[in-house]
């Protein structure tokens, strides 16, 4: 039972952050965010970008509250609700091995949780911080709940109701989002297509153009190219069907050459349907074009794809190399953008003055 003196179970978990190399841009339903089309991401090293989650219940507690990296945050949003009443219906009995505590399902209908949450790097940036929040929220509750999946897949379609690109933050390696075809949203699901050992020697360069908060937000961004942009639809119907399943062939083969025609083909085209909607989204800047042309001028010189470059909704950069090519490709980048004399390089952005935040 729960009753008599004061006690509190908790806890803590880690998700890392992913990028989407056949992106997700455009929903059909805006209440279960399901989208127009599937798309292919790989999930990051959780050291690099992720966020941690530690989520405590005690009958002390009156409220639902949470905390995003250090400062209050309302949970009175529609996701948060959302993610949280999917969560309640499917807690179970579980008993705390640490405390010997134990919760009933029906107790977990009156409980409240305190929700403390930090991310490793700078939020709404244009890397996907909140797929690592959402996925880390709803993998840490389901953990205190004892909550097991019906079907395969079942958290991913809780997870996409906080973020949608965050059902994709459930597994590790390159993952797709299935977009489904029901109305109820029940397979519209994360699947895990390849571990990162299975392709271990491709590594992920992130050149941070600016930390700074993005203007548009990916949410009312994507609402407004479903509502203007010709484009858009014709990509979700016509262009990325044929994509995923290359992509998946491509990786199903570890063709670095193919996987990089297509990451950097998808990236443009959705920037180019940010620009063809009304009105246009400018989420790259001067510098990542600087970075465009350099991987292009460098894949071209060679004959055959070194490289391959992806952008967000922001400015910043990720660039797939093979490892034997690392060294090449940030030999070329400190060339293009060469940091001030005496600059710590850890600390150094590519093409602008700030730092980014320890
Ligand atoms: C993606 N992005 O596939 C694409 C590429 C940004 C560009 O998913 O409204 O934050 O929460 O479902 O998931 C960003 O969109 O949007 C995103 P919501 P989300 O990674």
């Amino acid at each position: 039972g729960t009753d008599g003196s004061a006690w509190i179970v908790s806890r803590t978990a880690r998700a890392p952050s992913n990028i989407a190399v056949i992106k997700y841009w455009g929903k059909r339903d805006e209440d279960l965010i399901l989208p127009l089309n599937s798309s292919i991401s790989v999930t990051l090293d959780p050291n690099d970008l992720s966020a941690t989650t530690t989520v405590s219940t005690s009958p002390d507690f009156d409220a639902d509250r949470l905390w995003l990296n250090d400062k209050e945050v309302s949970l009175s949003s529609h996701r948060y609700v959302s993610c949280l009443k999917e969560l309640r219906d499917r807690a179970t009995d579980v008993k705390d091995e640490k405390t010997g505590i134990v919760i009933t399902k029906e107790d977990w209908k009156h409980l409240k949780l305190h929700i403390v949450s930090k991310n490793n790097f700078p939020t709404a940036a244009g890397l996907a911080s909140s797929a690592a929040g959402f996925a880390c929220l709803v993998f840490t509750v389901a953990q205190l709940m004892g909550i097991k999946e019906s079907f395969p897949g079942e958290l991913s379609t809780i997870a996409r109701r906080g973020s949608g690109s965050a059902c994709r933050s459930l597994h590790g390696g390159f993952v797709k989002w299935e977009m489904g075809k029901r109305d109820d949203g029940k397979d519209s699901i994360a699947v895990p297509l390849a571990e990162h050992h299975e392709w271990d020697d491709l590594r992920i360069v992130i050149c941070v153009v600016s930390s700074r908060q993005k203007e548009v937000s990916s949410t009312s961004g994507m609402q407004e190219s479903v509502q203007t942009s010709p484009l858009l639809h014709y990509r979700a119907k016509e262009v990325v069907p044929k994509r995923i399943t290359e992509m998946e062939e491509a990786l199903s083969k570890r063709d670095f050459s193919s996987f990089a025609k297509l990451t950097c083909a998808d990236s443009n085209q959705f920037h180019a349907t940010c620009l063809d909607t009304s009105p246009p989204i400018f989420y790259m800047n001067d510098t990542s074009r600087r970075i465009i042309g350099l991987v292009e001028r460098w894949n071209k010189s060679e004959g055959s794809p070194q490289a391959a470059y992806t952008f967000d909704a922001g400015p910043n950069a990720v660039i797939f190399v093979p490892q034997k090519s690392g060294g090449a490709l940030l030999h070329r980048l400190l060339y293009e953008f060469p940091p001030p004399e005496g600059m710590n390089l850890s600390s150094y952005v590519v093409g602008s003055t700030e730092l980014l935040e320890a």
